[in-house]
């Protein structure tokens, strides 16, 4: 499959990626281009980013040391993560050294509970080299740590849907949602709150052999489907599917759901059968919306108050929901916002009141548009994996309440999640690989006083990103393209072997050598590596895999040579649920009721009023109360995922770059917001409100509903300005660091009010992608002591 470009001096290898797999150009051990895999219907342009990522000045390329955490010893330190602190460049046995010193004193003072090692992130693909399963392992082995649970991306589905739709009807709807095939031949109309934006579908975690979400899209809509997209973002839909653009205000979707499920109680078209044999609590919900519980019907005028849609639109659609099969879709954004709860509930109670759960092409799923897994078949047969082992220490927390956690660890720290009180524990050492939590959560500036808070924070990084400038110990990781790997993702075609294309960046290395050789320093370096090297590693995951399925597949040497091998028993799932509408009585879900609970018992019991016992419309307190109390008119920002990357990663790439205006994260506005403003096209702004601030380069167009702006994730945060909390356009400077509800306590990051002006002045230079101070360091240096003089010890 490689090839060589027509000099002849450089060839193209294959690479893999969360967006898909691409091709590289190497000259002299160094990547010079890339192009797309020639076999991908609609290949990624985020592909372009990786020349320039792989060789960047940001590339952390030795381990390092934070000279005030050398020089004072482990302790809190409210200086981590400012812009002008130095490091030392150290040898890897000085770094691993101080590491294995520093776990044994955290181990030994406090126990395994005092590290965090939830380490959330995506990191890169690869079945092996998985940055969050290689710590784990090597955490489980030396004793456990504190974990996470659920995700930023869809922790309202996680908690709440086993409550509804029981532990294996959330499986169904993550991974078992009717094929796009299978919509193209049975569906009439897709109805999709969130959009189906077609950039989200570039991404797969854990990379897919070819792209196609897009397609599949376009076929359906040649086929005759209809596509109904409702979002405050007109292009959130392909262009080739010729979507109805329904621009609802954000965050008011579960009242719009009421009012299609108000129009099909009040029209008799509401299938009483489905809802008396299929579920409970439909007669709760059915009071509710028809008003006689609290005096308010939830009709189509009412929502239209709300949303800003036409009651007669809103009415006209639920007919033809009801007249045809329709396929409902909530996507993650909606629940990634304060009460994400309550439209996830409603989506799946107006598709219960329509009747067609179960059926092909119809009925209920959540995630179209947000990955391009969804929807591209199903493989049952699993993939190979890492052994991670199990953790001996039972505490956790939601993943989105690390800053919470940092900051009131013990007595004080007590907080509800899915039914439980429980307290936070109490962290001395972090440690973090894979994942920039400095892009993902909320309110960064708080953030970063949480950080402060630890004795000592590990990150292992690619890149010195602004995570990694809030460590004491970074150690260098080899990136996907330095690295022999098996990649794949669920239900993906085929799985891939990825051959290092150029040779690891300076001092890089292995995860996975790391760790074995931290390993070896703990005392337990077999029990972490099996006796296996990162070879054996691959040939053994995949022949485990291989005996595990009932086809013939190639041995791993034959696999290794072609490249590829097609996942077996790829099918094609008609719908969420359609065993249990089969036969309800043989294949009850698994809730209380063994029926889809459009009231639940369990979450009425647990008294939480921003998450009742049943799916209720609950006004956005908080944020919009307090703007209008304060008598500003802020707009509605949107930080949804940037369409010229992944998250964070590789933002210093061409493709990145070339949608950047002055170098800044652009910030779309509509022509009124902007005109209101005085805003050009090309002006640097200021967007902010009473968390922080951030500059942003502003772009003006009607694909937006008025009242509301886009500021996507993923600019590098940069904290080097004095008078803006990032110089470069990170939303999460903005954000509100509050879960979903007591139920999830999901990552609510999508929404936040902000004001947005122009900014006066020359604006300060951005400095995200300039790496820190590194000064050479001592080799063979002495490990820090906790509360030796000098030190700050808590
Ligand atoms: N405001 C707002 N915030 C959000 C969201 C939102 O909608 N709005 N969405 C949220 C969601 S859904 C998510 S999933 C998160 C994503 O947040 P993250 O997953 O944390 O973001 P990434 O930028 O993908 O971070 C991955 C990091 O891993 C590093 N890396 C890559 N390969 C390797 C490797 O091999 N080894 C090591 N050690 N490191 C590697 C990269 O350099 C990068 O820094 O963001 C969340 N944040
Ligand atoms: N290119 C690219 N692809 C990605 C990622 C990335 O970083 N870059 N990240 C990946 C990850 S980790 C995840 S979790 C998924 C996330 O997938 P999603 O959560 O689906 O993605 P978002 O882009 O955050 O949001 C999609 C759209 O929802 C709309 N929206 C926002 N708020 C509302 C609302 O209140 N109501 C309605 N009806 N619509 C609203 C916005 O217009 C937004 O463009 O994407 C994945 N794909
Ligand atoms: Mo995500």
């Amino acid at each position: 499959m490689d090839g060589s470009d027509p000099e002849g001096a450089a060839t193209y290898r294959r690479a893999s990626a969360h967006w898909g797999d691409y091709q590289v150009l190497v000259a002299g051990d160094r990547v010079v281009g890339a192009r797309p895999d020639p076999d991908d219907p609609a290949p990624a342009p985020l592909l372009e980013n990786a020349p320039d990522a792989q060789h960047h000045p940001t590339r952390v390329a030795t381990p390092a040391v934070r000279r005030r955490w050398l020089d004072n010893g482990p302790g809190p330190d409210d200086r981590r993560g400012a812009p002008d602190d130095e490091y030392l460049a150290v040898d890897w046995e000085t770094a691993l050294d101080l590491l294995a010193g520093e776990f044994d004193r955290v181990r030994r003072e406090h126990g395994n509970t005092a590290v965090y090692g939830g380490s959330y992130g995506w990191a890169s693909a690869g079945r092996f080299h998985h940055s969050q399963s290689q710590l784990h392992r090597l955490l489980n082995t030396i004793g456990g740590y504190t974990a996470s649970r659920d995700t930023y991306s869809h922790a309202a589905i996680e908690v709440l849907v086993p409550h509804v739709l029981g532990r294996a009807g959330l499986a169904e709807l993550l991974e078992n949602p009717p094929a796009w095939e299978v919509i193209a031949e049975h569906t009439d109309l897709v109805v999709s709150f969130g959009g189906l934006r077609v950039s989200n579908t570039w991404n797969s975690a854990g990379g897919r052999a070819a792209q196609t979400a897009e397609p599949a899209m376009r076929t359906a809509a040649r086929n005759g489907v209809r596509f109904v997209s409702v979002s405050p973002l007109r292009d959130d839909t392909p262009d080739g599917v010729d979507a109805e653009w329904l621009p609802a205000a954000p965050g008011t979707d579960t009242a719009i759901m009421f009012a299609l499920a108000h129009v099909l109680l009040t029209e008799g078209l509401a299938d009483t059968a489905f809802l008396d044999r299929y579920t409970v609590g439909a007669d709760h919900l059915r009071r509710y919306v028809l008003g006689e519980t609290d005096g308010t019907p939830k009709d189509p005028e009412w929502a239209a108050e709300l949303s800003g849609l036409p009651a007669a639109t809103l009415r006209e659609l639920a007919r033809r929901m009801a007249a045809g099969r329709t396929l409902l879709n909530v996507g993650w954004s909606v629940q990634r916002t304060r009460h994400g709860e309550q439209p996830l509930w409603a989506g799946i109670a107006l598709a219960a009141f329509l009747g067609q759960i179960g059926l092909p092409g119809g009925g209920f799923a959540a995630g179209y548009g947000s990955t391009g897994r969804y929807g591209g078949g199903a493989t049952p047969g699993g993939l190979p994996r890492l052994p991670q082992g199990s953790n001996p220490v039972d505490e956790f927390i939601p993943v989105a309440r690390v800053a919470d956690m940092l900051l009131h660890p013990g007595p004080g720290g007590v907080y509800e999640y899915n039914g439980e009180l429980r307290r936070y524990p109490d962290i001395r050492l972090v440690a973090w690989s894979g994942g920039n939590p400095f892009h993902h959560h909320q309110d960064l500036e708080r953030l970063s006083c949480a950080f402060a808070r630890p004795e000592t924070v590990l990150v292992v990084e690619t890149h010195w990103t602004a995570t990694a400038r809030h460590a004491d110990i970074v150690l260098p990781s080899t990136t996907a393209l330095e690295r022999d790997d098996i990649v794949a993702s669920r239900g993906d075609l085929r799985l891939r072997a990825a051959p290092r294309a150029v040779s690891p960046h300076g001092q890089a290395r292995d995860e996975y050598d790391v760790y074995a050789d931290l390993a070896r320093r703990l005392g337990v370096r077999h029990a972490f590596t099996e006796g296996r090297t990162s070879g054996e590693w691959l040939r053994h995951m995949y022949e485990t895999w291989r005996g595990g399925q009932r086809a013939p597949l190639p041995g791993f040497g034959e696999f290794w040579a072609a490249g590829t091998v097609d996942l077996p028993g790829r099918v094609h799932p008609s719908a969420v649920l359609a065993e249990f509408r089969r036969d309800p009585d043989s294949v009850p879900l698994g809730t209380p009721s063994g029926r889809i609970e459009l009231y639940s018992e369990t979450i009425a019991g647990f008294g939480y009023a921003e998450c009742p016992g049943h799916p209720v419309w609950l006004p956005e307190e908080g944020e919009r109360l307090r703007s209008l109390e304060s008598g500003t008119s802020p707009l509605l920002l949107i930080a949804n995922q940037p369409g010229t990357k992944l998250h964070s990663q590789q933002d210093m790439g061409a493709y990145s770059r070339a949608g950047k205006i002055g170098e800044r994260a652009p910030i779309r506005l509509h022509p009124d917001d902007a005109a209101a403003r005085g805003l050009a096209p090309g002006d640097i702004v200021r967007v902010s409100n009473a968390r922080g601030s951030c500059l942003a380069g502003a772009e003006i167009s009607d694909a937006l509903r008025q009242g509301v702006a886009q500021l996507s994730t993923g600019a590098w945060y940069d904290p080097s300005a004095p008078d803006v909390s990032c110089a470069h356009g990170n939303p999460n400077v903005l954000t509100e660091d509050i879960g979903t509800s007591r139920l999830s306590q999901g990552c609510t990051g999508q929404h936040v009010r902000v004001e947005v002006e122009a900014y006066e002045g020359a604006p300060p230079p951005v400095r995200a992608f300039e790496p820190p101070r590194l000064a050479p360091g001592s080799t063979g240096g002495q490990a820090p002591v906790a509360g030796e003089p000098g030190g700050t010890p808590r």
